[in-house]
């Protein structure tokens, strides 16, 4: 008894002092590199604040109600981005393709070669699924045409200045994919941060179809019409005829009473800030988490946000803030291809769904709270350099994070 006394008392002094050795350890040093904007430089290591929260390590990442499954990737936990398929995003995408038995419209954005997506289609294609593709063409997706080349029926945006910026799928017109992501590797691997929803209804099918032939007609952008139902608990809204962001977002924003989250990769719509900012105003909890893009960037409105004292935090990891959401008060979901832009709402081809579904909310708001909790305090001050010391995994991800040429040790961010 007394052995076993005196072996417990040896254990609990060796854990306490184990304790005291981790916490005594000087916090890492922090040398904040210069971003390219006149945001303010981080001047000495930040003060550890009272008690940190716990930081969970991971987030469910699928969450279905009804007809509607929401599915999101985890840019914290994938540090590389690849083509292997292995993400539910990615399996998920596979197993419509894959399930479908007459036919698959696409409107893409972008799109880069994962080979078992490009086997699936062709597979699709040979057993009599009719395909076709409605693209865009930008330089840093070749692989865009390399899809138009082997899906016969596909039309291409005759204006590429401006975007057909759509990200979407019906299958068999019964089922849509549509969200944030594009058809990407850095995408579907799922190392930047996005919201998809998969939506098993033939209504929301033929809402996105009756998009879809127009553009496929070739009326691209101004040329569409607004022609398409919507269903209470679900509306489907579409740029630039539908004036998404002035006539259905901003309205949900001023009725917010308790939060408003906007996980988002860029926010220059300034009446858009303006509603935000009037919701912290009236006392609303108005958190933001921005893409370290483009934080200061032309037309920006977070140094606006933050001198309002609405809290925007800079997410420093090196896949990017992709999401292009809006959640609120464990009521709304709002994911959309649109970026909080003039170009998003007014001249893009953007759909955007909006839906009244409290458990679907509540699981995208604790998401959010996940990465808010992940990101450190002091990025809501200042910004980590898209691609350096400070954007975890940047350094090292083979790709150029921030668009300045240079990749990982070429970049002065990773000196
Ligand atoms: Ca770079
Ligand atoms: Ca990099």
């Amino acid at each position: 008894m007394k052995n076993k006394l005196l072996i417990i008392g040896i254990i609990l002094a060796f854990a306490a002092f184990a304790a005291f050795e981790t916490t005594r350890k000087p916090p890492a040093v922090v040398k904040e590199i210069p971003p390219q904007t006149t945001a303010p430089q981080e001047q000495q290591p930040p003060q550890a604040s009272p008690k940190p929260a716990a930081v969970r390590q991971s987030y469910p990442l699928t969450f279905t109600s009804a007809d509607v499954k929401l599915i999101l990737t985890d840019f914290t936990l994938l540090l590389k981005p690849d083509n292997r398929c292995t993400s539910t995003v990615c399996r998920e995408f596979l197993s419509l393709i894959n399930e479908t038995s007459s036919s698959i419209d696409m409107a893409v954005f972008g799109w880069e070669d994962i080979p078992e997506i490009i086997s699936a289609l062709k597979a699709a294609m040979e057993r009599g699924v009719q395909i076709r593709l409605v693209h865009d063409v930008q330089p840093y997706y070749p692989g865009t045409e390399r899809l138009a080349a082997i899906i016969e029926n596909s039309v291409s945006n005759p204006d590429p200045k401006t975007l057909m910026h759509n990200k979407f799928a019906v299958f068999d017109g019964r089922k849509v994919f549509t969200g944030s992501m594009n058809f990407s590797t850095t995408g579907l691997s799922g190392f930047n941060a996005n919201a998809v929803l998969v939506i098993n209804s033939s209504d929301a099918a033929k809402c996105f179809t009756d998009e879809f032939e127009q553009m496929y007609a070739g009326r691209f952008h101004s040329e569409k019409n607004t022609a398409h139902p919507v269903r209470g608990d679900m509306k489907i809204h579409f740029s630039p005829q539908d004036g998404i962001t002035n006539n259905h977002i901003i309205p949900l924003v001023n009725g917010a009473k308790g939060y408003v989250y906007v996980p988002a990769f860029i926010i220059t719509h300034g009446a858009f800030a303006q509603s935000l900012i009037s919701a912290k105003s009236r006392g609303v909890d108005v958190k933001v988490i921005i893409d370290a893009t483009n934080p200061m960037g032309s037309g920006s409105q977070v140094a606006k946000l933050r001198s309002a004292g609405v809290p925007v935090k800079t997410e420093n990891y090196a896949g990017k803030m992709h999401s292009k959401s809006i959640i609120i008060d464990d009521k709304y979901v709002i994911i959309g291809s649109m970026n909080f832009s003039r170009s998003g709402e007014e001249r893009n081809d953007e759909n955007v769904v909006i839906l009244e579904n409290s458990a679907i909310s509540r699981h995208y708001r604790g998401y959010f709270e996940y990465l808010w909790t992940k990101i450190p305090e002091r990025f809501l001050r200042t910004n980590p350099r898209g691609e350096g010391k400070f954007s975890i995994g940047s350094c090292t991800d083979g790709i150029d994070n921030n668009f300045d040429g240079k990749i990982d040790a070429e970049d002065v961010g990773c000196h």
